[in-house]
């Protein structure tokens, strides 16, 4: 099985760590394509980042489709462009805020988010809305460690975040944490082993989950919303991104019968 873990930001250095993150829990057999776009915000802390990440994402799961991949995972906790993703993918995709949040509710009653910039708490907290999770999630903190700050080794971002983490299971009643950027996917473990509660990576749940599901035989449904969008031509620079009406995965499937 392929899946393809997409960090949405363009450094290169994060998506190697995600990459890793990801091989340490993949099962054997399970190969992991780490991939960002060629171009788009370093990294992502705002609405803006956010809503400029979406092209680069599709474009990934675009090229994913030709490449015949099983699965798909969004690197990163906005779920930038899950559900345009979605869209246009046979195969099944998952965001990282989606597949942390559902397993942290599997395992507590409740779970307290640590992320990154406090200005980024609201897309936590609206993705919180989104997925039913107001029973499980007590608080979304911020910590305000800038997200390049995680790729720095004697930054202090680990320190900063093990105490917000401590503040989460003390002040929130919170019995698990789940970690809020993609660029904390190498944090962890260490975090458990300081705190003894569980701690939620996204990517590794996410790529779990996927394994899960193709094991499962289910994908995204195509009937609804959810269907290929209609082929229609887009103007100007982004004619490229024209969808096709899902006639590349329906002509692959037909040769595979
Ligand atoms: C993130 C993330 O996961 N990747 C990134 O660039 N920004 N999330 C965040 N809350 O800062």
């Amino acid at each position: 099985m392929r899946i393809k873990v997409i960090n949405p930001n363009t450094t290169a250095g994060m998506t190697a760590k995600i990459g890793e993150a990801a091989r340490l829990v993949a099962a054997p057999g399970t190969d992991i394509l780490a991939v960002n776009p060629a171009a788009g915000p370093v990294s992502i802390e705002s609405h803006y980042d956010e809503a400029l990440s979406v092209l680069g994402v599709l474009e990934e799961v675009r090229a994913g489709e030709r490449e015949g991949v099983d699965g798909y995972v969004i690197a990163c906790f906005g779920d930038p462009g899950l559900l345009a993703a979605r869209e246009i993918a046979g195969a099944p995709v998952l965001g990282i805020a989606e597949a942390a949040m559902h397993v942290a509710s599997l395992i507590a009653t409740g779970f307290s988010v640590v992320t990154t910039l406090t200005r980024t708490c609201i897309i936590a907290e609206h993705l919180v809305e989104r997925y039913g999770m107001q029973p499980f999630c007590r608080r979304v903190r911020g910590s305000d460690v800038p997200v390049l700050d995680l790729e720095e080794t004697g930054s202090g971002a680990f320190a900063t975040i093990l105490e917000e983490c401590r503040a989460a299971i003390q002040e929130d009643r919170s019995s698990a944490i789940v970690l809020g950027c993609a660029g904390m996917a190498d944090l962890a473990a260490r975090i458990e082993r300081e705190l003894g509660v569980p701690v939620i990576d996204g990517v590794a749940a996410a790529v779990k989950l996927i394994e899960a599901l193709v094991g499962l035989g289910v994908s995204t449904s195509k009937r609804g919303d959810l269907a290929w969008p209609d082929a229609k031509p887009y103007a100007g620079t982004l004619a490229s991104f024209a969808p096709s009406g899902g006639a590349l995965r329906r002509a692959r499937s037909l040769t595979n019968v």
